[in-house]
């Protein structure tokens, strides 16, 4: 009975030692291009363990590595289906309930761009390297690529620039499976240009121009764009005009832009003054007859006068028809031109605007008028009534006899001027 129980604990034993035998493995994590190592687990002891046979590509068929260990390179960034046998000394064959996992972690795809790459300028340059999973947790910046890290604070990072020169940056990223990847590109520093421009100040209204004195060498200047300061832009290979249209100081910026994007940038203000008015004034008509003569002058006082007739004077003294302009110039040098027409007529005989005189205040004849009357420097009138006696009599006559109170009737005139007389009947109508 005794040697039966023991027997039988032996039996027990034996069958737990056999359905005990577990099958499994481990693998690091690896990154695409690297080799992944596996290593097989089992509570079986190696000296009860003939061979271990790996299936890596999950085709049932375990010839595709052999050992307890091994190392495997899968390719390309994936997740795997591994499974494992184990065969033992005494034949029995241990194998895994289902196929276990394998990731292939990617690498990420590393680049950076560039910007302000100019002589003397605070370049800046950025990652834009991407990573499927994860993400990434260093950027180191190695300048020169002389395997010195210069900077790995992160994906934007800034750069002295000294003067103008060439040299190779890489930069590796790392991330959050420890797969890295790097690149590297030629960097290139650019001259930088000096903007610089003059003006001067400026009338309201009137084109104010800016000339570019921007230097450059080893590059061109691309374009340059103008800020006048009040809102208003344009862009020039070269010099650059505005016209303001109001009179206040404005501050004009020029930035000056080179072929390789290089940038330099000026300020200075420009003074914009009021432009002047000028009103012309003439005496005593713009229409004048002949012999006679008009007085052109500038309403107020300016800086400058500079008549079509080449006269440097306020007022002119013109006898001749025809078109005469005064351009005038103020203290800032703004200008205003105005122009006016002078028209000659000529007398031709002494004439009444009506010989019927009706004096009742309709200002219909109710003055004795002379025809052109301006056109005479000398202008004598007589009135005589039907017996030849005088009633009225003026040396300077202007137009301006009623008839005082005569009655209705017949009277007599005789008008003398400078530029002959006239004679005849008045009807005075009450
Ligand atoms: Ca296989
Ligand atoms: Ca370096």
């Amino acid at each position: 009975m005794k040697n039966l129980f023991v027997l039988l604990l032996i039996f027990i034993l034996t069958s737990i030692n056999v359905e005990a035998a577990t099958v499994d493995f481990s693998a690091n994590k690896a990154c695409e291009g690297k080799y992944t190592t596996l290593v097989a687990i089992t509570n079986l002891s190696d000296s009860l363990v003939l061979q271990y046979k790996w299936d890596l590509n999950n085709d049932g068929i375990y010839t595709d590595a052999y050992g307890k260990t091994i190392n495997y390179l899968f390719g390309n960034a994936d997740t795997f289906l591994v499974s494992l046998i184990i065969v033992e000394k005494s034949g029995v064959i241990d194998s895994m309930s289902a196929p276990k996992e394998v990731i292939v972690y990617p690498i990420p795809e590393v680049n950076f761009q560039t910007d302000n790459l100019c002589e003397g300028k605070s370049a800046t340059l950025k990652s834009t390297s991407t990573i499927q999973y994860g993400s990434l947790t260093q950027f180191l910046w190695d300048f020169y690529d002389d395997g010195t890290i210069d900077n790995n604070s992160g994906s934007l990072v800034y750069f002295n620039c000294g003067n103008d020169t060439t040299f190779i940056t890489k930069l590796e990223v790392v991330d959050t499976n420890n797969c890295r990847a790097f690149t590297t590109k030629t960097t290139t520093i650019y001259p930088q240009p000096k903007a610089s421009f003059t003006t001067q100040n400026a009338c309201k209204g009137k084109e104010a121009t800016f000339v570019n004195n921007t230097t450059i060498s080893g590059d061109n200047i691309m374009f340059n764009l103008w800020d006048f300061g009040d809102g208003n832009y344009s862009t020039t290979t070269g010099n650059a005009t505005y016209t303001y249209e109001n009179e206040v100081i404005y501050n004009v910026k020029l930035i000056a832009i080179s072929s390789n994007n290089c940038k330099d940038t000026t300020t200075q203000n420009i003074t914009i003054y009021n432009s002047p008015t000028l009103n012309l004034t003439f005496s005593p008509d713009t229409v004048i007859f002949e012999g006679g003569s008009v007085m052109l002058s500038a309403s107020s006082s300016f800086n400058n006068y500079n008549w079509s007739t080449g006269a440097n004077s306020q007022s002119i003294n013109v006898n001749q028809g025809g078109n005469y302009s005064l351009e005038v110039t103020d203290n800032n040098g703004c200008k205003d031109t105005k122009s006016i027409q002078i028209t000659v007529k000529g007398i031709s005989e002494v004439k009444l605007k009506s010989d019927i005189l009706t004096p009742n205040g309709d200002g219909i004849n109710d003055f004795f008028m002379i025809e052109d009357r301006n056109a005479y420097t000398k202008c004598t009138l007589a009135i005589y009534d039907m017996w030849g006696m005088e009633i009225f009599t003026s040396t300077d006559y202007r137009n301006d006899w009623n008839g005082d109170n005569l009655d209705t009737g017949a009277y007599y005139y005789v008008i003398e001027t400078d530029k002959g007389e006239s004679k005849g009947n008045i009807n005075i109508l009450r």
